[in-house]
């Protein structure tokens, strides 16, 4: 092997993270679906981009409810996607590359399927009953309270067996486990220990911020008359969520050399800092949600789907506050894609005449902040969101669901819920990986089990690879700045000009040196005049998305459409 600079957990505030969602990222037998034996073949592929930290979306035996985030059996392998041997080859063939692997741990809920549940539901004195949260089915039909499940409903589903409901925030194959229950917890820390004994070496906690339920589990405030309410507040922050991270870390993480995030839907800043603070935390880096909100309607009933445009300005101050109140005190995740989000170029972006401009942009907004980036799958090619002309073609849950809702329930017209899923849907991220120019992206040589995006003829790995130019060798290049540049890990944030609508700039300061990131988030020409507080005698460009006059000013210059620089100062 060429390189094999094995990271230390020590690292992980140098390192890049790579996510591959697995049934979407390559087939290696034809059956439509991606498998491990195909991650296998493309890690060649991730030591070139320079990537440090895999996160593997989840990979074990699921009935696939919801894509593997619906697990039966924590210590198998999913049947799609190969044997336990599959996974040792991958394993090993990262490590021999120096990339570390972070398997995604969901543990708030199993499946339906698990053998917990399967028993859990028998009886009320069945031993695995406490393992989940139930409540009396008063004979009115009534629901225990007013929560509305992420994936459309009640949370709560009818268990006849023991005259129960159950618990489910998000699908009803999803019930909630009961983390009051201390025999729930050392199941957990087991099964953790298990994977971290077979060389994993971390875990990406899904929606971990949600496992201490509030007592008595009261209503939800009412933001929309005579309907169940949006939930995830009421859970997001429970009484002992951090004493079980805290000894969920004790119980399982000391002891190994792990890098560690937690998925935290709503989380607060003082959450960020309590969870991620290296002496009193428990976990390494959160994954905040604030950005990922800013183009919905706050206190909309709609949650994600009460769209509105964003305002840079608010971007501006969302991430200033996370990157400014978690300095030194915390540690940031940064990102702007992964399987639950539309694609960044579509969103934020112009996935049309700018994609290749936009996608670089937004690339290095992201890198130049302090905290460790995330790179998802696709993203490094700028793919962008999927059009398909009609539900059938959709796979999401959450989509599906709200489509029915919408379509059915309420009566509204389909090409109008339609135009929210090009926005807003899950599957823009998860159709297939764009490998090459050839039929379904080069992903599989069978039937998709999604479609690919019909641009994988211009947009693909293959194609990437070959021009200098593109969007994928931009990546590259910004994942080798971090591992030369303390400032970019180490340099203090600071915003410039908090009221420009279209232009986002910040320094990061480190001894004598300041880096500057300068990013026109708009189709337009935009004027930049650098503050005159930020002093400096010699500049250096770091990188940037078009090619940079020498005798341009960093003092004021006009950027072009989605145009990004980076530079150094000293
Ligand atoms: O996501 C939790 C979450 O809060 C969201 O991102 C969620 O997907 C939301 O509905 C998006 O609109 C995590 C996983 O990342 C997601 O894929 C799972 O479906 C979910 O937990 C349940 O395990
Ligand atoms: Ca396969």
């Amino acid at each position: 092997m060429a390189v094999s600079h094995v990271s230390k957990a020590a690292d992980w505030k140098q390192s890049v993270v790579y996510q591959i969602y697995p049934r979407s990222f390559c087939d290696s037998n034809g059956d439509g679906i991606g498998d491990l034996p195909g991650i296998t073949s493309k890690l060649d592929y991730l030591q070139a981009l320079g990537v440090d930290v895999v996160w593997l979306s989840p990979v074990y035996r699921s009935p696939n409810d919801d894509n593997g985030y619906d697990i039966s059996d924590y210590r198998a392998i999913m049947d799609e996607f190969g044997s336990m041997a599959d996974f040792d080859t991958m394993l090993e063939g990262m490590h021999a590359r120096g990339i570390r692997l972070m398997m995604d741990l969901v543990v708030n809920h199993t499946s339906d399927e698990h053998p917990w549940f399967q028993q859990a539901r028998q009886s009320r004195d069945n031993p695995y009953h406490d393992y989940y949260i139930w409540r009396d089915m008063p004979t009115d039909g009534s629901l225990p309270n007013n929560w509305e499940a992420a994936f459309s409903g009640s949370v709560w589903e009818p268990n006849p067996a023991t005259g129960e409901y159950y618990l489910h925030m998000f699908s009803k194959k999803q019930p909630d486990l009961n983390w009051e229950n201390p025999k729930v917890r050392q199941e957990v820390y087991a099964l953790m220990r298990f994977w971290l004994d077979k060389g994993v070496d971390g875990f990406r906690m899904d929606v971990i911020n949600m496992i201490s339920k509030p007592a008595g589990l009261p209503d939800a405030p009412v933001i929309r008359g005579g309907h169940l309410q949006p939930s995830f507040g009421m859970v997001t922050n429970g009484p002992r969520l951090l004493e079980f991270l805290r000894e969920m870390k004790a119980q399982a993480l000391d002891g190994y050399d792990t890098i560690t995030v937690g998925e935290a839907p709503l989380a607060t800043i003082q959450q960020g800092v309590d969870i991620t603070n290296a002496q009193t935390g428990a976990l390494n880096m959160l994954f905040q949600f604030e950005h990922m909100d800013l183009d919905a309607i706050p206190g909309d009933g709609r949650g994600k789907w009460a769209l509105r445009p964003l305002a840079l300005t608010d971007l501006k101050a969302s991430m200033s506050r996370w990157q400014n109140a978690l300095w030194q005190t915390g540690w940031n995740s940064l990102y702007l894609s992964n399987h639950d989000q539309p694609r960044p170029v579509s969103r934020w972006g112009d996935d049309g005449v700018h994609r290749v401009a936009s996608a670089k942009m937004l690339a290095t907004f992201l890198h130049g902040l302090q905290g460790t980036p995330y790179v998802y799958q696709g993203e490094e090619l700028g793919m962008t969101n999927a059009r398909f002309a009609c539900i059938e073609d959709y796979r999401d849950i959450e989509t599906l669901n709200m489509y029915r809702e919408a379509v059915q329930d309420r009566h509204e017209a389909p090409a109008e819920v339609l135009a929210r899923i090009y926005v807003k849907s899950r599957d823009n991220a998860r159709t297939p990986m764009q490998w090459d120019a050839t039929t379904h992206g080069g992903f599989t040589t069978g039937t998709p089990w999604m479609q690919t995006n019909p641009n994988h003829a211009e947009v693909n790995a293959a194609q990437a690879r070959d021009d200098a130019d593109s969007v994928w060798h931009y990546y590259r290049r910004l994942i080798a700045l971090r591992k030369q540049l303390p400032v970019l890990v180490e340099g203090r944030y600071a915003l410039l000009q908090p009221e420009d609508p279209n232009v986002y700039a910040y320094t990061r300061a480190l001894g004598g040196e300041v880096l500057l990131v300068v990013c026109n988030f708009t189709p337009h020409e935009q004027a930049f005049v650098l503050p005159a507080h930020v002093a400096f005698e010699t500049q250096e460009l770091l990188i940037a998305n078009y090619a940079v006059n020498a005798a341009d000013s960093v003092r004021a210059c006009t950027l072009r459409p989605f145009e990004a620089r980076m530079h150094v100062l000293r």
